[in-house]
């Protein structure tokens, strides 16, 4: 297993689109496994392959205490959601110190593969149902900060150029 480089925003390879996964195998489960020890290192709650430049529609949560509850999610798709919205903070590990409230559905179902190719169908609300569809946005390109205003989108360009600079 190894830890991956996380791309920055505004680092214009996280607007690609992902494509989806043709097959299930080897190679995609040692990306899983790459992506979970990177997110874990991090230390975040969830990642998309997006954010290690990988352009394949792979996403890893894990949202319990203890770090031993893995939820993989591979070619995800939102069949239905809820016509309620709810506001929640998100942070991103590719804009990082960042915090701001993002509207999303309130409640999801989404079907996606498991690590054995299986289609599986899953309920979320709260804070799984947000960070799927943050994660989920990664994989179409978009960063969360893009729903944020102009102003507080340059904002934001200047800190991490600070930060780029002071690592430097
Ligand atoms: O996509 C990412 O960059 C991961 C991101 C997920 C996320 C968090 C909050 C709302 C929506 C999506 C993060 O994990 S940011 C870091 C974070 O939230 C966290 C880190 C350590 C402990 C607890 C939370
Ligand atoms: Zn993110």
């Amino acid at each position: 297993m190894a830890v991956l480089d996380i791309l920055r925003y505004p680092d214009t390879r996280l607007h690609t689109v992902a494509k989806p996964v043709a097959q299930v195998d080897e190679r995609v489960r040692t990306l899983v496994a790459d992506m979970a020890q990177t997110m874990y290192a991090a230390p975040g709650i969830g990642l998309a392959a997006t954010q290690v430049n990988v352009h394949e529609q792979v996403i890893v949560i894990d949202l319990s205490d203890a770090r031993d509850h893995l939820q993989v999610f591979i070619n995800p798709e939102i069949i239905a959601h809820s016509e309620e919205r709810a506001d929640g903070e998100e942070g991103c590990l590719s804009v990082p110190g960042i915090y701001d409230e993002v509207e999303r559905f309130a409640r999801i179902t989404v079907r996606a593969l498991n690590l054995d190719g299986q289609s599986f169908e899953l309920e979320a609300s709260g804070l799984l149902a947000v960070c799927i569809q943050h994660e989920m946005d990664h994989l179409k390109g978009k960063v969360f900060v893009q729903y944020l205003s102009r102003l507080k989108q340059s904002r934001i360009r200047g800190k991490m150029a600070k930060l780029d600079r002071q690592a430097a």
